[in-house]
Parts: C-alpha cells; structure tokens; sequence
C-alpha cells in the first residue's frame, strides 16, 4: 500500500491520520485480528485497539483466579468491562481460560481442611466453573481456550503432572471440553499451547488432540500460542506445524502471538533502543509469517496478538527477564512500526 497523501488534504492542512490503513481491515478477507487485553488497556489504549483490531481476548481477567478467587465466589466485573468494549465496538470476543495449571486458586484442588480434594470434588467444581463461567458470556465469547497448556514439555510424558492430572487422572481434559460444550453449544471449543511448532512438542499436541477426537471430544480448534521471537522458529517449521494440525480437520487460531526482539537465549539487559538491524529483521519475519497464516487462511480463523501495542507487554516483566522486548507491530506511542507496513501492505 502506498503511503501518499492526497493533495487536496496537503492543502487544506488536514491531519494525515487518516492514511494509516487499519490492520483489521486488511485482513478483513482472511482473518480477524485480536489483541490481550485489560480494562486499564481499553482505557489507555483503547483507540488504538478498536480502530486496528476486530477481536478481544482477556489477558487475565477470564482466567480461574480472577473469576472465582473463593470457592462459590465469582469475580465478573473485569471481565463485563472487556466484554461491553467488545460489544460497543462490535469486535468478537475470545474466552481464555477454563482448565490450566496456572492462575487458579489453591482451594479449588483442596478439601474442606487443606487435603488433596478427591476426584469427585474437583470434577465438580471443574463444571461448577465452567457452567457458570461459559453460561455467563453464552452469546458474546464466540470460542473457548477450554483447556491450555497440559502437556508436559520434556521428553518423557505426554501430559504435564498438573495437580488436575494428578487429582482427576487424565480424563479431566475430556470432561473439561463435554462441560463447556453442554454450557454453550454454539461456542468453539480450543485447546491452546506454546512451543507448538517444536517437533516433539508438536507430536504431543497431535496426538493428544487425535486421542480426544477419536473419543467423539467436542472440540473444535487447535489454539497456537505463538510466543515465538524475531529469529525463530523458521517459517517453515510453523508451516509444517499448521499442516500438522490441520490435517486433523480442525480450525487453527493464533491465539497469543508476539515476536520480541530478543532470540530466546540473548541475555543483553542493556540494549534500550530497539537496533536497525532488529527493527528490520522483525519486519521481514511479520511480513512472512502473515504471508504464511494468509496462504492458510482456510484454516486459520483468527489471528490474535498477547497485547496491543509495545507500551506494555507481559514479556518486558518475564520473572528473570525483565527488558523491553518491542513485541507488536505499534510502539510505545501507539504509532505504526516497519513491521506493520509489511503486514499491511500486501
Ligand atoms: C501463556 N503461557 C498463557 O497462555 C497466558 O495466559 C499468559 O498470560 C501468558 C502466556 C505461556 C508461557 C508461560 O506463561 C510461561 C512459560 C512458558 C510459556
């Protein structure tokens, strides 16, 4: 896309914002776009989001801990916020997430004084939460992150030894997925993971997504995390991972992509200013991951960002990593990088 400005708008002195293509428009024939975010985001950062993006997924606010941090005790204020931003600005919403390790409160896995809860509480309470949770936004979260991040990322099994595996055994991923479809019919049921194109990892998610399926599972998705960075992984590596997984007849969602300008073992703390060489090498790997996710836009139906813009990311505060990482295609004053015009301009 060319970058002119019009005479007539030269003369009469307006503004050139208006060149600026939106992002979500330029994928309007293959994808929407989405962005993570938080009500303090929709507030600092909301005019940037609604006019480039078409899709909202909670960053934290629809997981475990924030919706039902004591038992019978639900949390919906956060989350109601992000879901009218998405309604007013008729954007579609992504639910993340039911079922995970992580943020999830302790009581959930324990009995009335502190003991491991058996299986029989903790399914119920599993259902408890998702019924009420799927219930509650039935109409407006198109898709469900059902389950994320339960296989194990080393060599020997394939689910991680999460206390769900532990208290439930490994039927609780299949329960997980029947509840949230029996509370929304019409929702999309995912099961989201990172280091997805990692070839081992990759054939773990495979087949536990092929066991489920050959069990007669309600799901319908694969979700992609894609916290991957400026270096890696190689282009073609994600397209043997999108083969993979498409081959099992099910939709494709990117559902946290980022690509920080860091590879995963660079320890520099000093770099405070973004290179040219790490601003173009960014650019070239945006512009051929979109080109990729584009020539499979059959089975990739969204493509969302874990953030909106480089002001703020979870990366720049990664527990022993902490620097700015310039992950998002806006930078810190919410205007346009290099590598949005790539991505744009096709
Ligand atoms: C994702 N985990 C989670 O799905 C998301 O909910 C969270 O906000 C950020 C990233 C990725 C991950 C991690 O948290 C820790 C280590 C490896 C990968």
């Amino acid at each position: 896309m060319k970058r002119n400005i019009g005479y007539e708008q030269v003369v009469s002195g307006q503004s050139n914002r208006g060149e600026i293509p939106s992002l979500h428009e330029a994928f309007a024939k293959d994808f929407p776009i989405g962005a993570a975010v938080s009500p303090a985001i929709l507030d600092s950062t909301g005019s940037l989001i609604a006019r480039h993006y078409n899709s909202l997924t909670a960053e934290n606010d629809m997981k475990p801990i924030e919706l039902q941090p004591e038992e019978n005790v639900f949390t919906f204020e956060k989350a109601d916020q992000i879901v009218r931003f998405a309604k007013e600005h008729n954007m579609r919403l992504r639910g993340h997430t039911l079922v995970w390790h992580n943020q999830t409160p302790d009581w959930m896995f324990e009995g009335q004084n502190g003991e491991p809860a058996d299986r029989e509480l903790l399914l119920a309470r599993m259902k408890l939460h998702i019924d009420t949770v799927v219930g509650r936004y039935r109409g407006d979260v198109y898709c469900w992150d059902v389950v994320n991040e339960a296989i194990q990322d080393k060599e020997e099994n394939l689910l991680r030894q999460s206390r769900w595996l532990e208290l439930a055994g490994e039927e609780y991923i299949q329960k997980a997925f029947e509840y949230a479809h029996a509370a929304d019919p019409n929702a999309l049921l995912f099961y989201n993971d990172y280091h997805e194109t990692v070839p081992t990892k990759r054939e773990k998610i495979y087949k536990l997504v092929k066991d489920l399926l050959d069990r007669g599972t309600p799901i319908h998705g694969i979700g992609l995390q894609a916290h991957w960075n400026i270096y890696e992984p190689s282009i073609e590596d994600i397209r043997i991972a999108i083969e993979r997984y498409a081959s099992l007849g099910l939709q494709l969602h990117i559902t946290e992509l980022d690509l920080p300008m860091f590879g995963n073992d660079d320890k520099r703390r000093e770099v405070m200013t973004p290179t040219e060489e790490m601003i173009e090498k960014q650019a070239k790997q945006y512009e051929q991951i979109f080109e990729l996710f584009r020539s499979y836009k059959d089975v990739i139906t969204n493509v969302t960002f874990w953030g909106a813009a480089d002001d703020y990311t979870w990366l720049d505060y990664f527990p022993g990593k902490e620097r700015k990482t310039w992950p998002f295609l806006f930078n810190d004053q919410h205007e346009p990088k290099p590598c949005f015009w790539g991505v744009v301009a096709k």
